[in-house]
């Protein structure tokens, strides 16, 4: 796969659907020329967020992590795009509410480290890791996007 169609996977967290913020942060990702590959809104239930946040396992905050990612539904996204996985981050904005930049999703919407809204994969392995906890390989769509021409020159 190249760079150009490289994945990512995010998650807009309960915090966001519950807020009405979901129009605005998908199309944060959509202007900037990104393509949305597969879409779905989840109850995440206790084995999925504990498959999701293996890597947390034994942190203070993990319980009531588990818990705020069950407590209402979210919304899980592929995306796919040229070096989708550090853009989606950049545009993300840091986890700290403090830290991160305005014009970022939590720079914009978050004051609050654990109500930070999105979760998005870090790297090519955590997106392997974290797709296949949501997404069947069939529910992942493939289609050109007509517009890329447009988005990208070489
Ligand atoms: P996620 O994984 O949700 O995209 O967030 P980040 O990648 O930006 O941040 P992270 O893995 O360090 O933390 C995961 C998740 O846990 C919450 N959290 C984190 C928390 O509630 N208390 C804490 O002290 C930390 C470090 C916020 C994000």
């Amino acid at each position: 796969m190249t760079q150009d169609n490289e994945r990512t996977f995010l998650l807009i967290k309960p915090d966001a659907v519950q807020r009405g913020l979901v129009g605005r942060i998908i199309g944060k990702i959509e202007d900037k020329g990104l393509k949305l590959v597969a879409l779905k809104l989840v109850q995440v239930t206790p084995e999925q967020a504990a498959r999701q946040y293996e890597c947390h396992k034994g942190r203070p905050f993990y319980d009531s992590l588990i818990q705020f990612i069950c407590s209402s539904p979210s919304v899980a996204m592929v995306i796919e795009g040229r070096n989708a996985v550090s853009i989606c981050r950049k545009i993300m904005g840091a986890t700290a509410p403090d830290e991160s930049q305005p014009g970022t999703i939590r720079g914009d919407f978050s004051l609050d480290l654990k109500h930070n809204l999105i979760h998005g994969s870090d790297s090519a392995e955590s997106f392997a890791h974290e797709v296949a906890v949501y997404f069947t390989a069939d529910e992942i769509l493939n289609y050109h996007l007509d517009l890329e021409r447009w988005i990208y020159y070489s």
